[in-house]
């Protein structure tokens, strides 16, 4: 008890002079009565405290500095290791603007539960103040974000993935923004004397959105998304609704920039569902052949995006880290993001080496002879053949810098944004959908996005593997009716200048035997070039029923020895694999029907008649 308050001792000095503010940390310590405040400045001596005491309570374990600087280790709750959707609520108040894809209950008595789970229930705790701005605190883009917490392991992280801490409470004292109110609590209080757990969290547990208050309860779990409130809660599901308030995007998207050999910079947005490549596809390396070309790094998971006055689409990353997931990244797989977990991350549910360094099925090719798994159980390649036990988690991550990027864009922190030329939607599908093709215009892509098909991966509690309707890689994140959503997507092409392109990718396809015909990774460039080149309307193509197709002459095979034969099975479109592929969207469309924007159903007729 002396060791931990001599480490790390909370401040209940405000950081801030709004009284707004200061209200609502009242009221809520008055609410779940926890133990301590302290208001998180955000500086380095105040994270490495908080990484001590961490330590020393077992949530943190400290890795050999020499080979991981920096870096620290965390295993959750074996409950409690991804985003819960099931448990996950858009609190509108009408059902009818939630829409059939959220969970909905009336906020009246989502209130009401909240507030019964919410009480007392930091007991024992110390509620950390956590202020945190989403985007360059300097950015008309950003938004400014308030989360109570009782987890020190969300404060770290959130330190990582957001700007917080002093420079945030001056931007809440010029009481120019408003300040959206997230609450948190890992929902386990602690008696007198109780000796606290690793990873506390709760069975119970509730991820709360009011969109029209704008405000986030979070109930339960330690993890990820659940937890770090300025990621899916507010930069997707409260941002969604203000973008369509304000006329911009909030969008599950990577940005990235193609450089060409010639020093011209295109940027690129692209939404893939959680889990399918966004963070290897915007850190990718071209591969031999395509010399001189290079891919600059915006952001891997979310994009804000607004017009611009000359009405050129303008995008942010509003994020300051990445949290991506740890299984499958590797030197050869994504180097880039091997040299940005390097140092000063945190790494959890991977597994811990004897040396105190961190594996991960993938990182090498030959495991380590032996290591402790994610739960803290010994594991060997003996042991994983025979149990089939894995020795990091699935959905296990990394919280690293962005800045620590090799390949970050310098202008990853412009003010205003990058100009975004293309979108580019994509899914993990074994058949029908081909490597890429190209919407035919703005409500074909719309089209396109809308009706979006992956297979379930672990980053959600839930069956993996089975194809979803995944719209634009929204559906757990769009904190609207997803009819709506579409509709707002096509009229903000009326505020544009300048219509990006839009396209759709498919890394997944697979052969008769259940190979991946496409290598991925690096040999995505070629696609990523011939989709730059369309943009710049350089390129050449071929109508098919489903959109623009390149020939096999229309991309650089340079460098690579890839067959024509292997390409054109790669591009096929099998007509009844598609009127499987229609009937899929229909199923979704009966859903939105009340809501959804004729262009979706004329969108469809003419998909029909051109298959
Ligand atoms: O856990 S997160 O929601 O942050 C990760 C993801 O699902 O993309
Ligand atoms: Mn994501």
């Amino acid at each position: 008890m002396t060791i931990k308050e001599a480490v790390f001792k909370p401040s209940a000095t405000p950081l801030s002079t709004n009284k707004h503010l200061l209200r609502w940390v009242e009221k809520m310590a008055d609410l779940t009565r926890p133990s301590a405040i302290h208001w998180v400045d955000g500086s380095q001596e105040e994270n490495d405290a908080l990484c001590q005491h961490m330590v020393e309570r077992g949530t943190l374990i400290r890795l050999n500095q020499e080979l991981w600087p920096g870096c620290y280790y965390a295993r959750s709750d074996a409950g409690d290791v991804a985003r819960v959707e099931d448990r996950t609520f858009i609190c509108s108040l009408s059902k009818e603007n939630a829409g059939p894809t959220n969970n909905w209950v009336n906020p009246f008595e989502m209130r009401k539960t909240l507030k019964g789970l919410f009480r007392g229930c930091m007991r024992g705790r110390t509620m950390y103040v956590l202020a945190f701005s989403m985007g360059p605190i300097n950015s008309p883009l950003s938004q400014i974000g308030v989360q109570l917490t009782d987890s020190p392991y969300v404060v770290v992280n959130m330190r990582i993935m957001a700007r917080i801490g002093l420079p945030v409470f001056k931007e809440i004292d010029k009481d120019e923004k408003r300040v959206v109110p997230c609450i948190h609590s890992v929902g386990k209080p602690l008696a007198p004397g109780e000796q606290d757990v690793p990873w506390p969290c709760n069975k119970e547990k509730y991820i709360v959105h009011f969109p029209e208050t704008r405000q986030i309860w979070s109930y339960g779990s330690g993890y990820g998304g659940n937890a770090l409130l300025g990621k899916k809660c507010f930069a997707l599901r409260i941002a969604s609704n203000i973008a369509r308030d304000e006329g911009w995007m909030a969008e599950h998207m990577l940005i990235l920039g193609v450089e060409d050999p010639q020093g011209e910079k295109t940027y690129v947005a692209a939404a893939f569902p959680s889990a399918c490549g966004k963070t290897n596809f915007a850190m990718m390396i071209p591969p031999k052949g395509l010399d001189g070309w290079k891919v600059w790094t915006v952001g891997d998971d979310i994009a804000w995006i607004k017009p611009d006055e000359e009405g050129v689409l303008r995008a942010i990353n509003p994020e300051a880290g990445f949290f991506g997931v740890a299984p499958g990244t590797s030197p050869k797989t994504n180097p880039n993001a091997i040299k940005t977990l390097s140092k000063n991350s945190i790494f959890t549910n991977v597994a811990l080496t004897p040396e105190g360094g961190v594996w991960w099925e993938g990182l090498t090719d030959t495991p380590p002879a032996e290591c402790l798994d994610w739960q803290g159980q010994k594991w060997t390649p003996q042991i994983g053949q025979q149990t089939g036990r894995k020795a990091a988690h699935p959905n296990a991550r990394f919280t690293s810098p962005a800045s620590q990027c090799p390949s970050i864009d310098p202008d990853w922190e412009a003010p205003n944004g990058v100009p975004i030329s293309a979108f580019i939607f994509g899914g993990r599908r074994a058949s029908s959908v081909p490597l890429v093709f190209q919407a035919f215009n703005w409500s074909a892509g719309v089209y396109l996005g809308a009706t979006m098909g992956s297979e379930t991966t672990a980053a959600a509690a839930g069956i993996v593997g089975k194809v979803r309707r995944d719209p634009m890689a929204m559906l757990p994140f769009c904190g609207y009716h997803m009819g709506d959503y579409f509709r707002h997507w096509l009229t903000m092409q009326r505020s544009l200048s300048v219509t990006p392109k839009i396209f759709h990718v498919n890394w997944f396809r697979k052969d008769a035997d259940g190979d991946f015909i496409w290598p991925g990774f690096s040999q995505n460039m070629r696609v990523l070039r011939w989709v730059v080149d369309r943009a710049h309307s350089r390129a050449a193509a071929k109508e098919a029923p489903i959109g623009w197709v390149p020939r096999y002459e229309d991309i650089d095979w340079q460098g690579l020895a890839f067959p024509k034969e292997k390409f054109d099975e790669l591009q096929a479109f099998h007509r009844e694999d598609w009127k499987a592929e229609v009937m899929g969207h229909e199923e979704l469309f009966i859903e939105l029907h009340d809501h959804l924007p004729p262009e979706m159903v004329y969108e469809r007729e003419l998909l029909i008649c051109r298959i």
